[in-house]
């Protein structure tokens, strides 16, 4: 029996931040890369569409009209999931439940979607970084003004990208809701986070990136004030974490210069992912802050999350499917692979060459 390898054997791994496992079978990409890169695709959408939603001066679905905006444009979802008005009053329960298994919870909370730019056919990695910036500034401001609100406890600012993400419309956009009560995933890396800093005195996110800062095996691209990597724990195969070298809460906290480091760090990231298969890389990527109740929430560390669900070419799609469902994540080419891939891609955009 030869020694355990990490390299060669599957084995699980640990996300420190929701206590959760990943089943790792390293010893299926032992077979070469057979990842492919297509032509890029023909770019034909216009700059301006007149049948989009989100164009401005078009008519939306609900009939409200855009403004003829040129930056950032935010509205209230027409179809929010979440409604500021909810009765608060729970429900009668559906029986005399003395279980406890029944449990319902009204929910109270706005959802705004958040245009990153007029143009209709840009994405961020292909947008200046002023215009970027100001995506930047939009994201905080939201978060400061929805958080203010007295029946506001969470923020969650997140983006769907591409058609097998959901997106519903390729022009760049994203959403925010915000509700009452903190949701399962930041819930579970709350209490993490609490965890290790009532442990140590320190972020937790902060002593991961000191050590994959001194490893260097999962680090993707850097500058002054942030950090993306491969975590450890990644499931999605080419999923990637944004960490903020400065421990900060949110979002609004950083400076000028810190704000123009998120810009570029997230239009060098974005490009390396569309380099990657010469595509428009689908993903779900969204921000992790604190929360806008109960206090200061010290343990918080600012964080990005993208989850990118392509595997080996624009075609080939990571399912989360049988054993994923009913066991735990699983994934082949490891977090280790998947950085130095990332590494690798060209830094400049497919389309913004030559
Ligand atoms: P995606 O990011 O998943 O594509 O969602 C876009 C949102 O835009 C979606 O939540 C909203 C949808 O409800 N929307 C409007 O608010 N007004 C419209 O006219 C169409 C879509
Ligand atoms: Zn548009």
């Amino acid at each position: 029996m030869t020694d355990f390898i990490p390299t060669e054997h599957p084995h699980r791994r640990l996300n420190p931040l929701t206590g959760e496992w990943v089943l790792v079978s390293p010893h299926r990409t032992k077979r070469p890369w057979l990842g492919q890169t297509e032509a890029p695709p023909p770019d034909t959408r216009p700059a301006f569409d007149p049948h989009c939603y989100l164009c401005p001066g078009n008519k939306r679905a609900g009939g409200a009209q855009n403004p003829a905006y040129s930056g950032t444009f935010v509205f209230n979802n027409d179809f929010a999931s979440l409604l500021p008005d909810t009765p608060l009053k729970p429900p009668a329960p559906p029986a005399r439940d003395a279980t406890g298994l029944l449990q319902t919870q009204p929910e109270t909370g706005l959802c705004r979607v958040l245009c990153f730019s007029p143009r209709h056919n840009l994405t961020l990695p292909e947008m200046d970084l002023p215009d970027i910036r100001r995506v930047v500034d939009t994201w905080a401001e939201q978060y400061l003004e929805l958080g203010a609100r007295p029946d506001v406890g969470y923020v969650q600012i997140f983006e769907n990208k591409g058609a097998v993400m959901g997106c519903s419309n390729p022009h760049p956009h994203g959403q925010i809701w915000a509700n009452r009560t903190l949701p399962n995933e930041p819930a579970k890396e709350d209490r993490a986070q609490a965890a290790y800093f009532a442990a140590h005195g320190r972020s937790l996110p902060a002593d991961y990136l000191k050590l994959e800062l001194g490893l260097r095996e999962r680090l993707v691209v850097e500058n002054d004030h942030f950090v993306v990597l491969v975590p450890y724990w990644a499931v999605w195969p080419f999923e990637t974490m944004l960490i903020s070298r400065r421990h900060r809460q949110s979002i609004d906290q950083f400076s000028g210069p810190e704000r123009d480091a998120l810009a570029d760090i997230i239009k060098q990231l974005t490009a390396r992912y569309d380099n990657l298969f010469n595509v428009s890389f689908p993903y779900s990527m969204g921000f992790h802050q604190k929360p806008t109740a109960g206090g200061e929430h010290p343990h918080w560390h600012f964080h990005a999350h993208y989850y990118p669900p392509l595997l080996r070419s624009a075609t080939v799609k990571k399912f989360m499917v049988g054993y994923e469902m009913l066991g735990e994540p699983q994934r082949d080419i490891t977090a280790e692979q998947a950085a130095q891939r990332l590494r690798d891609a060209p830094a400049v955009h497919y389309k913004l060459r030559r």
